[in-house]
């Protein structure tokens, strides 16, 4: 296995909207991130990936993209960005951008160009296609956020495809031109200094030539293997590669809903010529009741299926990225933890402990190294995100599901839970801005902020620092060989890492409950690396307190 220096990084996500606003409009900003640089680099992370910062009409937070390079006017000027880019290299941060081209915005001048007429240049660079009458879109597909994938244009008297919003038109990447300015785009980014990528919906910018109708769940058709790994998918990446990636020292993380290990070995094998590593969404997926909208957690054996799946199959084949949460996941430490008071900062830890050990590039996305957690909301005007907006209207409003059922599972997964407001200290709007924040912030803010958590030795913001630095310390974390133990357990997850003569145990209560636990022989009496509270190891049979998480050395 090649050892390389993405492998050996932590990286921290920044959703720039949220994390700090400079100038007192409640709007984080390009120059708050800057002002925070030396934050990050006492966490110890190496990598900060920001979500997207290009101009945008904001329809879905920057995800849809009209000028990609320019700077979204709300965040700043492209010298602000170059300032922080700088400053970030002088503490030996790097910067991954956020990559969104499976769509632009319809305000993008390519799609402005593209919808005026037939024969436009620009036509072929989205993906036009007849009704099957004037009222019938060209199949059944659904968008992500709701309603058909198609919508009509008057202007040609057809439809564009859009698998999210209506005012993000799906790219052709079947036509070169596209290709092309993609990667010229990528490429001036580059040569600005960046450090990679993470690219937005990736396994989706291929789609099926004839584009059949898809099976029919929830209230639309599924695009699904019309749309994802579609058929020209590892011919464009490889040509990606090629053209771009290949010629910097960049990392690459490519978003891939949908994706099996047997497929992460493609998109992200050592030597497949595409991209370092994926995304993959099966520990995050349970669906329930109402789809992706549910208030159920995992049964723990189900979730380290999945996740021993993943560590055992890429091991020496292709890597992993490791993330409990992101800007589109509701809070780790309420989803997978407790929030409760008395076990937060526990869960949180364990939590930590659990994700940081395994093989991986661990990923952590903002506030969870302090451990915040998911929004109360109160009412369905709360939400900012147009999934929830959408959901709630296509659900509920419509006479499906009722309030009361409902309720409880948007607000348990809602994307808005991740998206408000960095808790930054105990004063009003928790430091996040002088003025109205555009997302309330949570009421928690008081108990739950970096200040007190970095004056805090016991904080979980010290939690996540010891663990980064252990990192730094101990190849075995980056490059021990995963195997797991007491796989039936419903309470403990555990596995051991393997590195030459090296051997470590991690040990990890994902309930409120005492569970007894029989130490391996070969861990009794040995030394402790981390752990959330304390123990004695020198026992064979030792009880596992709630929450409890800690790692032996052999
Ligand atoms: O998300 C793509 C994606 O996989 C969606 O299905 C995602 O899970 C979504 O939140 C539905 O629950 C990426 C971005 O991360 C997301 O923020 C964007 O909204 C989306 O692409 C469109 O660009
Ligand atoms: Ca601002």
């Amino acid at each position: 296995m090649n050892r390389t220096w993405w492998k050996e990084a932590v990286i921290y996500q920044i959703y720039p909207r949220s994390f700090m606003d400079s100038n007192g409009d409640g709007i984080g900003d390009i120059k708050g991130i800057t002002s925070r640089l030396d934050y990050l680099k006492y966490l110890g992370v190496d990598v900060l990936w920001l979500s997207p910062i290009y101009r945008s009409p904001n329809d879905d937070n920057g995800y849809d993209i009209s000028d990609y390079q320019a700077i979204m006017d709300e965040f700043g000027t492209m010298e602000d960005f170059d300032e922080m880019l700088s400053e970030a290299h002088a503490r030996g941060l790097r910067v991954v951008m956020d990559l969104v081209v499976n769509h632009t915005s319809d305000e993008h001048k390519w799609f402005m160009e593209s919808r005026r007429s037939k024969e436009n240049a620009y036509r072929d660079y989205y993906i036009w296609r007849e009704g099957k009458d004037e009222k019938t879109p060209p199949n059944n597909w659904g968008s992500c956020f709701g309603g058909s994938a198609w919508q009509y244009d008057e202007e040609t008297a057809m439809y564009y495809l859009h698998l999210f919003s209506k005012k993000q038109p799906d790219l052709n990447w079947d036509n070169p031109k596209v290709r092309d300015e993609v990667f010229n785009m990528m490429a001036w980014w580059c040569d600005k200094g960046i450090d990679g990528f993470r690219m937005d919906v990736i396994s989706m910018i291929s789609k099926t030539k004839e584009m059949p109708d898809g099976q029919v769940t929830d209230f639309y058709g599924d695009y699904g293997p019309y749309c994802i790994h579609g058929p020209n998918i590892h011919k464009y990446l490889k040509e990606m590669n090629k053209r771009v990636l290949s010629r910097y020292d960049i990392m690459t993380v490519g978003e891939t809903p949908g994706v099996t290990t047997e497929l992460a070995k493609q998109y992200a094998g050592e030597d497949a010529g595409e991209l370092n590593m994926v995304f993959q969404f099966e520990h995050v997926d349970n669906h329930g009741k109402y789809g992706k909208w549910d208030d159920q957690k995992w049964q723990l054996t189900k979730l380290k299926k999945i996740l021993t799946r993943w560590q055992t199959e890429l091991y020496g084949k292709a890597w992993n990225s490791l993330f409990w949460d992101n800007h589109d996941q509701p809070r780790a430490v309420s989803r997978f933890g407790d929030d409760r008071q008395e076990y937060r900062e526990a869960s949180a830890k364990m939590l930590a402990t659990c994700l940081h050990m395994m093989q991986g590039s661990p990923y952590i996305y903002q506030g969870e190294e302090l451990g915040m957690t998911n929004y109360p909301f109160r009412s369905p005007d709360d939400f900012r995100d147009i999934e929830s907006i959408n959901a709630y209207k296509e659900w509920c409003l419509s006479g499906n599901v009722s309030h009361e059922d409902f309720w409880p599972c948007i607000t348990f997964r809602s994307r808005d839970n991740a998206r408000t407001p960095v808790q930054w200290d105990d004063s009003e709007q928790a430091g996040f801005t002088s003025g109205t924040p555009w997302i309330p912030v949570n009421p928690n803010y008081k108990e739950i902020n970096a200040k007190a958590e970095t004056k805090d030795p016991d904080s979980v913001f010290h939690y996540y620092k010891k663990l980064i630095a252990l990192r730094k310390e101990n190849p075995i974390m980056v490059y021990g060989k995963y195997e797991p133990l007491l796989e039936d357990s419903e309470e403990l997850f555990v596995y051991t890492r393997t590195l030459d003569n090296e051997k470590l145990l991690i040990v990890c209560n994902f309930t409120d409950q005492d569970v007894a636990f029989t130490m391996p022989e070969e861990f009794t009496g040995r030394s402790c690396l981390i752990a959330n509270m304390e123990n004695d190891y020198s026992k064979n049979n030792i009880t596992v307190k709630p929450y409890e998480a800690f790692v032996l050395v052999r």
